[in-house]
């Protein structure tokens, strides 16, 4: 089905007729991300296991010099920018070498970008931003032009691709980016399984919590009663997939109700939904899947125990 120019609720409501009727289950991670949503994530972010975040940090701050220079950027499009707590490591080096660089954050919430947009003209003087609102897969149509633009594209975000949804998005990026443009992806590296395990089951179960929320999310944009302490947060390394996968289980048998699309569900306990994948890469792999959807690997920048990467592509010269 087609689903171009739907409204973002007749989108909303077919996403998820369309995954809960699926066999198996499953849910779209880009819905966690409501007010709520936000607020856990921003908490996993803080949990001592939880070490994405603050690795892709600190690699942009030691290396956010040299990722600009290379890309001699006079403008950053950031897609998926939410509260922009990283933009800055690659805005103040553009800022130096380009005293009118130019921000274009690509995000769906328009408070986080005005929020963060208002931050970001107060720490860095003479930074424009021309913010676009909406789905970072829908808005790439009509992005304002410079020299030279950095796309980035940061937290491990493209994670959540399946590889075919990762090779379709890249072939659609690489259709938006001129031959000057550059691309930086954040991505989770391969590690011990135990490590990846422990960042997806936080001891003080925030990340069950932000699991749990997506039926929340549900229940009020359609009108449902999933009841959230029937639930079960479960999240697992697939190794064969190489993906990090979170489902919902049911713990009992439940009729869930979701009355503003006519849609009823029963659950035998154990039932599953899948509310996430969250893949982790392997630079070599990486740097074939950037070639198959016509990007070249430029750079690698990853912290001393190569636990995250973010990975520096031009488009292939053909
Ligand atoms: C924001 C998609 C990168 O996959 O690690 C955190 C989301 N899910 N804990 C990730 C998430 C569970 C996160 N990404």
């Amino acid at each position: 089905v087609s689903v171009t120019g739907a409204s973002p609720a007749t989108q909303f409501a077919q996403d998820i007729r369309d995954g809960l009727t699926a066999e198996p289950r499953y849910l779209h991670p880009k819905y966690f991300y409501d007010e709520v949503g936000s607020k856990l994530f921003d908490a996993i972010c803080e949990l001592p296991e939880y070490y994405p975040t603050r690795t892709e940090a600190a690699i942009l701050a030691e290396h956010g010099d040299q990722i600009v220079a290379r890309a001699a950027a006079s403008a950053l499009v950031e897609l998926g920018s939410g509260s922009s707590q990283k933009t800055g490591f690659l805005l103040a080096p553009m800022l130096r070498h380009n005293a009118g660089a130019l921000y274009v954050p690509v995000e769906i919430s328009e408070s986080a970008v005005s929020e963060a947009a208002e931050r970001l003209i107060d720490e860095h003087p003479g930074l424009r931003v021309v913010p676009v609102i909406g789905d970072f897969e829908a808005e790439l149509g009509d992005l304002p032009t410079a020299d030279a633009r950095l796309f980035a594209f940061l937290g491990s975000t493209i994670g959540n691709f399946t590889p075919a949804q990762m090779h379709d998005f890249l072939i659609g990026l690489g259709r938006v980016m001129q031959p000057e443009d550059s691309l930086l992806i954040g991505i989770d590296l391969v590690k011990d399984r135990a490590e990846l395990e422990a960042a997806y089951n936080d001891s003080a179960g925030v990340t069950a919590r932000f699991n749990k929320n997506l039926l929340a999310v549900v229940n009020r944009e359609l009108d449902g009663d999933f009841a959230l302490d029937d639930w079960q947060h479960v999240a697992f390394f697939d190794e064969r997939d190489c993906w990090i996968e979170m489902r919902l289980r049911s713990a009992r048998a439940q009729r869930v109700e979701l009355r503003a699309i006519d849609l009823t569900i029963d659950f035998a306990p154990g039932d599953e939904i899948r509310s996430e994948i969250s893949r982790k890469f392997k630079r070599a792999q990486f740097g074939e899947d950037l070639s198959a959807a016509g990007f070249s690997l430029e750079g690698w920048f990853s912290d001393n125990d190569e636990r995250f990467a973010l990975a520096l592509a031009q488009l292939s010269s053909s």
